[in-house]
């Protein structure tokens, strides 16, 4: 990595730990930020470690993923979220005022510093130069506190962009084409730079769009340099002076090279179920289309919005679809307002949505049964709509619009030179921050009201030197954190763990938690086995602390993600990997297991497993730094920080 931007910005921030691949460092973090559907347990832990104050440079808490507000529970985490920002010292984002990472990018981010966010799209930083990174929200409480954050020093692969994209192929279709190389799978400790001649093109959110779609990827972050570009975006959002130039030196070191020729590309469709099922749209022409969702934090910008609305101008979409829009922030939504766009919008029968996550999360939007939905958002898992029979296709908002148009999916090259796009972003974006309130402008000695849903963070006991129990469930590859814990209408039980653990794993087995519930209360631990890429996709922490909740204690799996081990960790849950695939085919679910002498086996790098059902042994790869066997023995990193905390009193 030497000489890379990543080396850099590492460098810069470097609190504990050598700079040596594969090796733990703890970084200073300079940002953070929350959003509402991860952020109150966040707040929770933060009050819970006893926290005076945000001591990050900025912390920002955003709301916009439950605003729905069915029912008290989301309006309650609101109003308690705005309490703990303004007690604690953080900017707090009211709902309506956009998404957290177009609002972040548009208002705060910069080149050169560092971002930990509690969900697992904050990569889109790296559109500007940021070192940006996804966790889960007690790692965020704990950056808020001042504390570093621990990586694995990554891997940095070069993706060279050459050339220049042809007319009507965008930059979401450089990340599907990227995704149709280096898949969802395997990715774990990578960092993705960007270079090459295509890079002066691209605008901040479409390099945002593409660092936002590297979460999809599973790798740590994704990275542009800082340049003219940026410095365009930067100066038209009136923040000139957060630009400084960031390149990565002409000789830097990387582990892969990969090239891609812009001009070669075309149109892309990642198909049903996951993001890197790509195919080109030219081949899926024709398909009827049921629904169409412009927005998200992928592709929800000004510029995006102005090429749909000049795509739109004058039209009408067929009675067959529904074609809804998201602008990405109230910026976005203000001047569009403003230069007319939202009137064609409204006119070609488009249903708008207040900036927030919306469909993408599955709060309403949901297709019909067995619908088609062409989305412009970045994750399509079976059922994240809501609509467990959906079909969802991610795509850029061009072709997007002109399916919206003809009713079927359409290759928006056929439009020819017929429309003229926006290409320019506006010299001066709208600016109007009356919906975010900065500490300053807090009221003195805020008094935080917590609803009924509200609850404390649960809390693990210390690891046993030995786990005696049961596989409760057996999964296969790509189980994603939507599968462990579903969000969409379950969403609002995010701050009542006793109520949201009922959910968990709820459509792969509705009685998951009940199974769960016979073992605990015979004395029994409960463990998960799993394939490849265990616990893909959201940041979230629920699909670790609603687990530990019921009594799991081991999750024995082929691979896990890099987000989802931490939380495991984080919530005392050991993250234990098969050393042979047969292994995981020979155990089924049912099993009675014992894992012996843990806490020596902690030191030593495997775990002993005796299937007690067959009668037969073998290990498991458990590789812990001492940092996170400390944490594991702690029964997760509350504990371990409060117990860190009270020993640092009594000295
Ligand atoms: C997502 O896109 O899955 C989410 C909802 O934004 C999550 C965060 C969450 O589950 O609250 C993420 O990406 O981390
Ligand atoms: Fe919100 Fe969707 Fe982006 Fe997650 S991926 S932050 S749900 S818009």
């Amino acid at each position: 990595m030497k000489g890379t931007l990543s080396e850099k910005i590492l460098k810069a921030h470097l609190a504990e730990g050598r700079l040596e691949p594969g090796a733990e460092i703890g970084i200073r973090i300079d940002q953070t930020l929350t959003q509402d559907a991860t952020g109150t347990m966040a707040f929770l832990q933060f009050e819970a470690m006893g926290i005076p104050k945000v001591r990050a440079e900025l912390s920002v808490s955003y709301v916009d993923h439950n605003s729905l507000q069915m029912g008290f529970e989301n309006a309650d985490d609101h109003r308690y979220l705005q309490g703990a920002a303004a007690k604690y010292g953080a900017y707090y984002s009211r709902a309506g005022n956009g998404i957290c990472h177009q609002v972040h990018l548009e208002r705060f981010g910069a080149p050169g510093r560092t971002l930990l966010g509690s969900d697992s799209h904050t990569p889109t930083g790296g559109g500007l130069g940021m070192f940006a990174m996804g966790a889960g929200g007690i790692d965020v409480a704990v950056a808020m506190g001042g504390g570093p954050y621990f990586l694995t020093v990554p891997k940095v692969v070069r993706v060279i962009l050459k050339g220049s994209l042809p007319q009507w192929v965008t930059a979401k279709d450089v990340i599907l084409h990227l995704l149709s190389i280096l898949t969802t799978k395997g990715n774990v400790g990578t960092v993705i730079e960007y270079s090459g001649d295509g890079l002066s093109q691209l605008t901040v959110p479409q390099r945002a769009t593409m660092t936002n779609m590297g979460a999809e990827l599973g790798v740590t972050t994704s990275l542009f340099p800082s340049d003219e570009q940026t410095k365009k975006f930067l100066t038209a959002q009136k923040r000139a002076k957060d630009f400084k130039p960031l390149t990565a030196d002409a000789n830097a070191e990387y582990s892969r090279t990969i090239e891609i020729d812009l001009a070669k590309l075309e149109p892309m469709a990642a198909c049903p179920h996951s993001p890197d099922n790509v195919k080109p749209v030219s081949a899926l022409k024709g398909m009827a289309v049921d629904q169409v969702c412009i927005g998200s934090c992928t592709n929800s910008s000004y510029l995006d919005l102005m090429r749909v609305a000049a795509m739109l101008k004058g039209k009408r979409v067929p009675q067959s679809v529904s074609l809804v829009l998201v602008p990405g922030s109230r910026q976005v939504e203000l001047m569009l307002a403003e230069n007319g766009a939202l009137k064609t919008f409204v006119e070609a029968g488009a249903r708008l949505v207040e900036p927030t996550c919306s469909f993408c999360i599955g709060m309403g939007q949901s297709p019909v049964s067995g619908g088609v939905s062409l989305r412009t958002g970045n994750r399509n898992f079976e059922g994240r709509s809501g609509t467990t029979d959906a079909q969802v296709y991610l795509v850029s908002p061009e072709t997007a619009a002109a399916s919206a148009l003809t009713g079927t999916f359409t290759d928006p090259r056929s439009l020819g030179k017929k429309v003229k796009l926006p290409a320019e972003l506006p010299k001066a974006f709208l600016i109007d921050d009356s919906m975010i309130i900065s500490p300053k402008d807090a009221p003195r000695n805020a008094v935080i009201k917590r609803g009924p849903n509200i609850g404390e963070p649960p809390k693990n006991t210390p690891l046993p030197d030995a786990l005696k129990g049961t596989v409760v469930i057996k999964v296969g590859d790509k189980i994603t954190t939507d599968h462990i814990m579903p969000a969409g209408e379950r969403l609002k039980y995010r701050s009542n763990i006793g109520k949201y653990s009922q959910f968990v794993f709820e459509r792969l087995d509705p009685d998951f938690h009940k199974k769960c519930q016979a073992e605990a209360s015979a004395g029994k631990a409960v463990f998960v086995v799993a394939g490849e890429s265990y616990g893909q996709g959201s940041s979230r922490e629920h699909a670790a602390m609603c687990p530990m909740f019921l009594g799991v204690k081991a999750v024995l799996a082929r691979s896990i993600e890099r987000i989802h081990a931490a939380n495991l960790i984080n919530f005392g849950i050991l993250p234990l990997a098969f050393k042979d695939p047969k292994d995981y085919e020979a155990l089924e679910a049912g099993a009675e297991l014992e894992l012996p002498d843990l806490l020596q086996a902690l030191e030593k790098g495997e775990v002993k497993v005796r299937d007690l059902s067959r009668n037969r042994e073998f290990t498991v790869k458990a590789v812990f730094s001492k940092r996170q066997a400390a944490i594991l023995r702690a029964g997760g990193l509350l504990n371990h920080t409060v117990a860190a905390k009270e020993t640092a009193n009594v000295r």
